[in-house]
């Protein structure tokens, strides 16, 4: 029988979609791109004598050597969006024409349609993330979700009050590795998305975090493991209450999220880039190649850098405690 994706993501706030991408033709482009992205931070931080050795390692090896040079905020190297905070001039960002390319992929595109409608936006919220084995982490890291456990939120708390107030944001998480829950796949709260918004505080390492999220647990609600291969997207409702798992095997974990929203709503994270992806008016796709989308991104680094952020959210989400999850529960 068919999958009904719009039936299933509203019944339980996720729906898993079995090989939507093709490894060589959607995924291998970005892993090839964060190969040259480490070949570029090689010759820059590694010893003139040690550059040949370590240009010759692979993948892995040469990430874990970046690593262990202790350069600050490497992830930011390979993240897709500008860093939040501390945006000047030389603030840099992981955005290749292979990225380009996914976020226009007209096989997740037809997915989300599923659920958005046919009038649909790219939203700036996208992340990349290279996890290695947890015990390759150091500890302020363990919990940071771009390279550590992500922890408990929904994403409608990572956006502004403008985003928060109805944005209908559909997150679309794509692994490049087989994952597992040994690996470190989120957990989501099944058919979690119907609390709505509750209420974050700040968490680790400035990242937002569900208040109370201890009664998850306490309360025994179903969690479900999100384990996907390659190939598989996973869409998520933005009020889905989900976390990852510590990665605790001994490869990495990598995955990208992108997301997309109802055309025409805010974005959340103005004004960094929100464009229109899918229409059945096609006049109204006006961002229609790499180089406009990294124009795009410039000019929102130039009306970020006066102010210094890119965006922030408000914490906690709300000031009274109606919408805690224990309260909710
Ligand atoms: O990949 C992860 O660790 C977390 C991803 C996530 O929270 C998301 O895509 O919304
Ligand atoms: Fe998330």
């Amino acid at each position: 029988m068919a999958q009904n994706i719009l039936k299933e993501f509203n019944k339980n706030g996720f729906v898993k979609i079995k090989n939507v991408l093709d490894y060589k033709l959607d995924l291998e482009p970005v892993l090839n791109d964060m190969a040259f992205i480490m070949n570029r931070l090689i010759h820059r931080f590694v010893k003139e004598k040690n550059k040949k050795r370590v240009l010759g390692f692979n993948f892995k090896k040469k990430y874990s050597y970046l690593v262990g040079l202790n350069i600050p905020e490497l992830d930011q190297y390979f993240n897709i969006r500008l860093p939040q905070g501390n945006i000047n001039v030389n603030s840099d960002f992981f955005a290749s024409q292979s990225i380009w390319n996914l976020i226009i992929n007209k096989k997740i595109i037809n997915e989300v349609t599923k659920i958005l409608g046919s009038e649909v936006s790219s939203n700036p919220c996208q992340n990349s993330r290279i996890k290695q084995p947890e015990k390759r982490i150091s500890s302020k890291n363990i919990n940071d979700g771009l390279v550590g456990r992500t922890p408990w939120h929904q994403d409608a708390g990572v956006m502004n009050r403008k985003g928060q107030k109805g944005t209908e944001l559909v997150t679309c998480w794509i692994p490049f590795t087989k994952t597992r829950i040994e690996n470190g796949c989120m957990l989501a709260v099944k058919s979690s998305h119907k609390f709505g918004l509750v209420n974050h505080e700040t968490g680790s390492k400035g990242q937002v975090e569900i208040k109370g999220k201890e009664a998850i647990e306490k309360n025994k609600l179903t969690t479900v493991p999100l384990e996907a291969d390659v190939g598989d997207i996973i869409l998520l409702n933005r009020y889905l209450l989900h976390c990852s798992l510590p990665n605790k095997s001994k490869n990495f974990r990598i995955s990208m999220d992108l997301r997309y929203n109802k055309a025409g709503q805010p974005s959340g994270r103005d004004p960094l880039p929100s464009f229109i992806v899918n229409s059945k008016n096609k006049s109204k796709i006006k961002v229609q190649n790499y180089k406009q989308w990294i124009a795009l991104w410039e000019d929102a680094k130039n009306k970020c850098i006066p102010r210094k952020w890119s965006y922030k959210y408000p914490l906690p989400t709300f000031n009274h405690s109606k919408r805690d999850l224990p309260n909710l529960i």
